[in-house]
């Protein structure tokens, strides 16, 4: 357990470490339950750091011997770590420790995931394996000798000996502790070659569980894809002989960039048509290619400290989102980052958690990866690049690597490059790391029959700790269009920079120059979502009709349509009729165009979340209730169904099975538009289709997309059973089955389903990916989890706490389901605040899961 009393960490206390490291030599004696770790670190005083203690991170180590320079000295030992007396010039510190992968359960440090050794040392994990100063700003270069019976020893760099029950590692490249990484056990390795643009050769492995091998193909593909897109894009080359990626089944989180030895949770890395969806191959594309970014923006230049999280994360992310752009689609891949930061960080800044991208003070480091250092970290860099264009943007990044390449910097440091490049004053725009809260731009429009005026207004709202906020750098990509529906003014980017603006467009004039009658222009403003705030623009439901028709803007195109979809349901869910006929009409229109990517089409029919609508209810000012949004977007799902009834079904028929499988984005956009249809049409064929696409299915995206259509429509008890009782023996197939059936469930049964589930004698609960199929899965049902009788929240709750002991990572990122709490009707809102009390009140809860509940309780 953590320590009692949480100490809060402040950015503006940051001081470097008194010593500089020149060398590190580590000995593993891998044993479950007794592991001895030897460190050999090389010390010398730091000339540009202020005098400080010699105090070395560790936790939970058993200290078996320490000396300096070959003496042995007796060092003080506190629950954080140790300080010890040194002297005042260079010296070698060799310490020995004892540690227990196999009961380390938080799967931090060095654990055991089915009898494979593995590590997680970010953020803060290396102090869990050896005294060392544990801090991304101090780098060295490694060396590693593992001595272990196991076939497979790995650990990062290059391979520089190997015999019988030993290996070794040498990493040339300076690094943080956070980056080590060891992997030992019976693995199997997929291998194949990459030869950089510079000619090196590089030996690339996968490392699965024997019986795995066939699972790899995607990732490897993937990774060569990653390799030679930073070369091209970026002129970024990889700098070892060897690149491993290994996967394990207990992972906290997605995947590592561990230097030259990533390390993924299996659900990212193992893919067959027959037990992966789509979605799955996109995003085991997607994370594979992030982390292998990783390895210039994060481990060659690297962070200062943890505050500066978002400057190797929002640009990583960034540009593991331009990868993916430019393998997929880049209008489908806009909507869908969009569609995060709306559904996921809106929500997290909007409320008790909210925090700036560069936050200033952290109990638990682990609880800042987040939505906002992530998503909103990359918007940041994506609007960065918008404002300085292509160009400067490249120069900019080349100069960032030249200058800064084995260091560890700052946000100031990543600005500086642009600035320096460009001529540019960055320093308003650097508000957007300091100031959390979504910005609402606020958009009132005259026309005096010759200048069109837009007036702006933004504000942010008050978050924790930050009652004003001072006016933000927006990027607005915006463009005119002419009433008939041709363009008067193609894609133009303005800077909003005041806290009231106003922009004057000569209308009469651009209809001149188009030969068009004069007429009032129709804005598209914010098109491709072009910077991460709440544009308030009071629209007709004609206007929405007419930009969906007529957008020469893919993502505003979607935007109208989802628009209209808004408009209608938060009508139903407060009882309000409104006439669907405009949406409907939409959806024709944008079904039957053949122009139009199925992927696309795909995205106009999906309804918002409840989740969504919930919180646009919220900010227009009404309470939500979560039944009624359920049954609103169910009626909507009924009557769409009913309309479109031939369209749907001929549109499912054309797309359900685009030929042999193949995870592109081409086939995979036919099978998400056809799935969508079958969706709606198990509502009105009593789930015949779907029963029938299950019976047939050879790939996982059409046997899944199948049954959640039945369990949707509270059919799909036998399918259930043929499915688990075909994929009992697949641990990631049967995740899937755990969270389909919890997601799935009608609100009145959520909580039952997934107690009944936490009885199946497969509810592993220790391995986080069971755990988050099954209680995670429990907050996604919104109407489920917030069920009136607050069954939903006793469970989850009781489940965090159960957790919490054993993995406070995992338990503490769990926790923030409650975070939306004060949207509800004061019955929820009491029900839920008493839950997190308990959860507060809860003796022994981990510093964690408690820095959570205190933020959430504000
Ligand atoms: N840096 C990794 C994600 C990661 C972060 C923390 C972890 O444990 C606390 C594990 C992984 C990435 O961005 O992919
Ligand atoms: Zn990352």
């Amino acid at each position: 357990m953590k320590d009692a009393a949480p100490q809060t960490i402040h950015l503006k206390d940051y001081a470097p470490f008194p010593w500089i490291v020149d060398r590190v030599d580590l000995t593993f004696r891998l044993s479950p339950t007794t592991t001895r770790v030897l460190a050999r670190v090389a010390y010398r005083p730091n000339p540009e750091a202020g005098d400080g203690p010699f105090f070395l991170h560790g936790e939970d180590l058993r200290l078996i011997s320490a000396a300096i320079d070959g003496t042995p000295v007796a060092p003080r030992i506190t629950p954080e770590g140790l300080t010890c007396d040194v002297p005042d010039r260079a010296f070698l510190w060799e310490a020995e420790v004892e540690i227990a992968p196999e009961s380390n359960t938080a799967l931090e440090g060095l654990y055991m995931s089915g009898g494979i050794y593995s590590t997680q040392c970010e953020a803060e994990g290396f102090r869990k394996i050896t005294y060392y100063p544990d801090r991304p700003d101090v780098m060295a270069p490694f060396r590693v000798r593992i001595e272990s019976a196991a076939p497979v020893l790995l650990s990062n760099g290059n391979q520089t000996g190997r015999g019988d029950g030993w290996a070794e590692w040498d990493d040339p490249w300076p690094k943080p502790a956070y980056l080590f990484a060891l992997v030992a056990g019976d693995l199997v390795a997929v291998r194949d070659r990459f030869v950089t643009r510079a000619g090196r050769e590089v030996d690339l492995a996968i490392w699965v569980r024997p019986g795995d091998e066939g699972k790899c193909d995607w990732a490897l593909t993937s990774l060569k894809a990653s390799m030679t897109w930073d070369e091209e894009t970026y002129g970024r080359e990889y700098d070892l002989d060897i690149f491993n990626i290994v996967a394990v089944d207990d992972f906290n989180a997605g995947a590592m960039e561990n230097k030259g030895l990533n390390i993924f949770n299996s659900a990212l890395v193992l893919a067959s048509p027959e037990t992966a969806t789509d979605r799955d191959y996109e995003r085991i594309e997607a994370v594979i290619a992030h982390e292998y970014f990783h390895n210039w923006t994060g481990n060659r230049v690297t962070c200062r400290d943890w505050f500066q999280l978002c400057l190797k994360e929002g640009l990583t992310v960034f540009r593991d989102q331009q990868f993916t752009s430019d393998m997929r689609s880049a209008p489908v891949k806009r909507i869908e980052d969009a569609l995060m930061m709306r559904s996921r960080q809106f929500r997290e800044d909007g409320g008790p958690l909210a925090h700036p991208v560069r936050p200033e003070e952290f109990v638990e480091i682990n609880n800042f990866y987040t939505t906002t250092v992530y998503d909103k970290g990359a918007e940041v860099v994506s609007m960065l690049k918008r404002l300085i264009g292509d160009n400067a943007w490249r120069a900019g990044c080349d100069l960032y690597f030249e200058r800064h390449d084995g260091q560890a910097v700052t946000i100031e440091d990543w600005l500086r490059a642009f600035a320096d490049v460009t001529g540019r004053d960055l320093s308003q725009f650097q508000r957007w790391y300091s100031q959390a809260g979504t910005p609402r731009l606020s958009v009132t429009e005259a026309w005096d029959g010759e200048t069109l005026r837009l007036t702006f207004v933004q504000v942010t709202p008050p978050t924790p700790g930050q009652p004003d906020k001072g006016p933000q750098v927006i990027p607005l990509t915006m463009g005119l269009l002419h009433p008939d529906g041709s363009e008067l003014m193609p894609s133009t980017t303005i800077e909003v920079t005041e806290a009231t603006q106003t922009v004057d467009f000569d209308g009469a004039a651009l209809c001149a120059k188009q030969g068009k009658p004069v007429a009032r222009p129709v804005p598209s403003l914010l098109r491709d979502f072009s910077a991460p705030v709440i544009l308030d623009r009071p629209l007709t439901t004609e206007d929405r009709a007419f930009l969906l028709a007529h957008d020469t803007d893919p993502f505003n195109r979607w935007e109208a349509g989802r628009g209209l979809a808004r408009e209608v349901l938060m009508a139903r869910a407060t009882g309000t009729d409104f006439d669907d006929a405009a949406y409907l009409d939409g959806l024709r229109a944008v079904l039957s165009d053949p122009a139009l990517d199925p992927a696309f089409k795909a995205l106009v029919l999906a309804l918002p979340s409840e989740d969504d609508l919930a919180q646009s209810l919220f900010d227009a000012g009404t309470t939500p209730d979560p039944a009624a949004i359920h049954d609103a977007a169910e009626i909507q799902r009924r009557r769409t169904a009913e309309a479109l009834g031939d369209l749907l079904a001929e549109t499912h028929a054309a797309n359900a099975t685009p030929g042999r499988y193949c995870p592109d984005a081409d086939q995979a956009g036919r099978r998400g538009l056809a799935n969508a249809t079958l969706s709606l049409l198990s509502r009105t064929d009593d789930g015949a289709r779907a029963a029938a696409q299950f019976a047939e299915a050879d790939n996982m995206t059409q046997s899944l997309a199948a049954l959640s259509a039945l369990l949707n429509i509270g059919r799909g008890a036998e399918e259930l059973s043929t499915f688990e009782a075909r994929w009992s023996g697949d641990r990631l197939v049967m995740d899937k089955w755990f969270a389909l059936q919890v997601m799935c469930a009608a609100p009145d049964k959520a909580a039952d389903v997934a107690r009944g589930l936490t009885e199946h004698p497969a509810f592993t609960w220790k391995t986080p990916n069971r755990f988050r199929a099954v209680i995670g899965s429990l907050a996604g049902n919104a109407a489920g989890f917030h069920h009136a009788s607050g069954a939903a929240y006793t469970l989850f709750a009781d489940w965090v706490l159960k957790l919490d002991p054993i993995n406070p990572q995992t338990a503490a990122r769990m926790s923030t389901a409650f975070e939306t709490w004060r949207r509800y009707d004061p019955a929820r809102q009491e029900r839920i605040r008493d839950t997190i009390r308990r959860i507060r009140d809860t003796p022994g809860l981990s510093r964690d899961t408690g820095e959570m509940v205190e933020r959430m309780l504000g």
